[in-house]
């Protein structure tokens, strides 16, 4: 094929892609982005004084531990990468005077002012800084992972954009526990940047926290850059407010340098959250005084700012405007001068306990990534007693039974209200339990499985639910950075107790995007559970111990499966550590190893395999992370004979994996062949009808590489 002649316009400059400020940029914030404004003392309004000496106290603190862990950064004694918001402490404070016990506040990369806002601990930063067992986070997060739940800070993580949908479910959560008193509803708090408005999940939270009308307050600290990027070069308009405009949702563009601005805001827009009215988005227009990652104030990412703009912004400093204004109240330089010490001090004795404080044992490496499965405690009322059902009707009643019995327990995900999006797999659920707790969502699948984690950190059990594993790919963040990572990079502190559904859905002609297996991508992660059903029972009963675990659990069925039928006693709670790897059928001549739908194309060769006399032993692993290798190596070493079987792709796949952890735990002397795996073409999925028959592999073509083995 010919490409066409590439068409570059001569004289094409730089500033082809970029509007360069000064070369036809209009600030849409408009003297707010201009630092030679607004350096003035503040109009203090008539906010009482006592709660403006405390706020400023809070700036102070802010500022005296972010110069303490930069003179720590320049000793070498920190090595995490630490982001300060030296100058922009007003902001967080703010926000903070109107935060209350309940709420939910998550933050990002530069959140150690969104954490001592609300009065966390200095001693635990720091010690977290330095990695320290009695750090915030344990030692297991550094400075980019802080945590103090008890006062209301959930998280912070350095994926940009990263928590903001966590936030949102933290916001459904409190939507779902309803107003506390005459007060309103607590509120999800996600602190962020303007670069993480360039983020796909910004907007789809944007639109679902609209859509669902949740308690939702969005804080954007628009310091101008993201990393070395001046917001003219990255987007169109420096008014990041315009985003919730779009998504209708209530906002407000402050000046950020301005303590009593962003309270007033604040109290307006969070009260209107808390009252059910909706989400708020409040833009603090500010500016960082150190660059993007480390001490230094001229470099940025390795590129030089202008030192006459950092120099012009710190005279629109929060904590001289504040101080300053505070003159006519009484507060004299006198006063000042003792708070400042006063801080020197808390923080100089916390920076003195930190680097005091122990190191993590060796132990907690891996103590943390999977919580001790718990006994079933209760006995709850089945639903249905013994039935004849199907694999799909079986997931249903797995539903049926979690949401009758257990009150935290909600789905969300795209099509649970449909007849026909998820099979017979959950049919009328919406009508039986109510569309508060079956919930279709908008077409956002990092939303709502960021969503469903965030829930999950709050006391739920929320199962999200991806009609194609295909789909689910686009909330890779939320699955493997997030609800994987969370138990082990707090220390251990809290859970993502969420159940995410991705279902395998091949064959019809769907072709390349719409027929993946993709369980060996998500097998590959600790933290993250997998499970696999190979039957009907097993479909209901692993989802029930998927959402009931502590742990976040991949839960992936097969459409392939859903006409399987099976006799299934009445329902009851099953702890996770239930299924064991599971012999489906005995045999003498070889092991076929396989999960999922594999298991019964094994079984279907078994059968052929008999006929002409040969005695296969099918191993059904039902759970492929965590592994349990011991029972398809107790039958390898039985048979001296091993194929695994999996439709996924041959590379880094599970039947590797299963070969692999199979001759790890057998004497391999005693095998009569090598190992082989049988699994799925290696092309993308056709659509074409011929070809998509020669694609997947079938019982009879198992049958027959078994024979070549037994041959051998
Ligand atoms: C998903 C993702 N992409 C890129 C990065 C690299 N990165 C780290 S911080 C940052 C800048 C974010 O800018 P902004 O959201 O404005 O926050 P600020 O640093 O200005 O506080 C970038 C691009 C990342 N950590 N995560
Ligand atoms: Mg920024």
């Amino acid at each position: 094929m010919n490409q066409p002649a590439t068409k570059r316009a001569e004289g094409a400059g730089d500033d082809a892609f970029y509007t360069i400020p000064g070369k036809g940029w209009i600030s849409d914030l408009g003297d707010l982005a201009n630092p030679a404004q607004f350096t003035a003392p503040i109009d203090l309004r008539n906010i009482d004084t006592q709660k403006l000496t405390s706020a400023l106290r809070t700036m102070m603190l802010i500022r005296a531990t972010e110069e303490t862990i930069a003179d720590m950064v320049v000793a070498g004694d920190i090595k995490c990468p630490a982001h300060l918001a030296i100058g922009q402490e007003a902001a967080s404070v703010g926000i903070a005077a109107h935060l209350r016990p309940g709420d939910r506040a998550f933050g990002c990369h530069r959140s150690h002012s969104h954490y001592l806002a609300v009065g966390a601990s200095v001693e635990a930063l720091l010690a977290e800084t330095l990695g320290k067992a009695n750090g915030c986070a344990k030692g297991f997060g550094g400075s980019m992972h802080l945590y103090a739940k008890d006062h209301g800070f959930y998280g912070s993580v350095p994926i940009v954009a990263g928590t903001i949908p966590l936030a949102v479910g933290a916001a459904m959560a409190a939507k779902m526990d309803g107003p506390a008193g005459n007060t309103g509803m607590d509120v999800g708090v996600a602190y962020f940047g303007d670069g993480a408005c360039e983020e796909g999940v910004f907007h789809e939270c944007l639109n679902m926290a609209a859509s669902f009308k949740l308690p939702m307050v969005f804080v954007v600290e628009n310091n101008l850059f993201s990393s070395h990027l001046d917001i003219h070069l990255r987007q169109p308009s420096d008014k990041i407010s315009r985003f919730a405009e779009a998504a209708r949702i209530k906002c407000a563009t402050v000046d950020g340098n301005d303590i009593v601005s962003v309270m007033q805001t604040a109290g307006d827009l969070i009260a209107h959250a808390r009252a059910g009215h909706g989400p708020v988005l409040i833009e603090a227009v500010t500016y960082r005084w150190r660059g993007h990652v480390g001490p230094d104030e001229n470099i940025d990412v390795g590129v030089r700012r202008s030192a006459a703009e950092v120099s012009a912004w710190k005279q629109r400093d929060p904590i001289g405007r504040l101080a300053a204004s505070l003159k006519d109240r009484g507060f004299s330089a006198d006063n000042f001068n003792a708070m400042q010490d006063d801080v020197k001090q808390q923080v100089a004795a916390a920076k003195k306990s930190a680097y005091d404080a122990p190191w993590p044992t060796d132990g907690m490496l891996t103590s943390t990534v999977y919580a001790t499965p718990k006994k079933p405690d209760s006995k709850p009322i089945a639903v249905t007693p013994t039935t004849h059902m199907n694999y799909g009707q079986a997931i249903r009643a797995g539903y049926e039974y979690l949401l009758a019995n257990h009150k935290d327990v909600f789905v969300l995900g795209q099509g649970v209200w449909s007849p026909w999006y998820v099979g017979s797999s959950m049919t009328d659920l919406d009508k039986q339990f109510g569309k508060n707790r079956v919930i279709d969502t908008p077409v956002s699948e990092a939303a709502e499985t960021g969503a469903a984690i965030g829930a999950s950190l709050c006391g739920y059990r929320p199962i999200v639910i991806h009609p194609r594993i295909d789909f689910m790919i686009l909330a890779c963040d939320a699955i493997a950075n997030q609800a994987s990572k969370w138990a082990h990079m707090l220390g251990g502190q809290d859970r993502a107790k969420v159940t995410i559904r991705g279902i395998i859905n091949r064959g019809g002609e769907q072709g390349a995007q719409h027929s993946q297996a993709l369980h060996s991508w998500f097998a590959h992660l600790p933290g993250l559970r997998v499970l696999m059903p190979a039957t009907a029972a097993d479909a209901r009963d692993m989802l029930i111990a998927a959402t009931l675990c502590d742990d976040p659990v991949l839960y992936i069925d097969d459409r392939w499966l859903y006409d399987l039928t099976d006799d299934l006693p009445p329902a009851h709670d099953v702890s996770i550590d239930a299924f064991k790897p599971a012999v489906r059928r005995e045999g003498s001549d070889i092991t076929l190893v396989a999960a999922s739908y594999s298991v019964q194309q094994s079984l279907e060769a078994a059968r052929l395999l008999e006929q002409d006399g040969i005695s296969a032993e099918v191993i059904d692993l039902r759970a492929i992370n965590p592994i349990d290798h011991s029972v398809s190596a107790a039958s390898v070493a039985k048979t001296g004979r091993l194929l695994a079987v999996d439709g996924g792709w041959t590379n880094c796949g599970l039947a590797g994996e299963i070969i692999a952890g199979a001759l790890e735990h057998v004497d391999v002397t005693g095998l009569k062949c090598a190992p082989a795996r049988m699994t799925l073409t290696n092309a993308p999925a056709p659509t074409s009808r011929p070809l998509e028959k020669l694609y997947y592999a079938t019982p009879a073509q198992i049958a027959d590489k078994a024979k070549q083995l037994i041959k051998k």
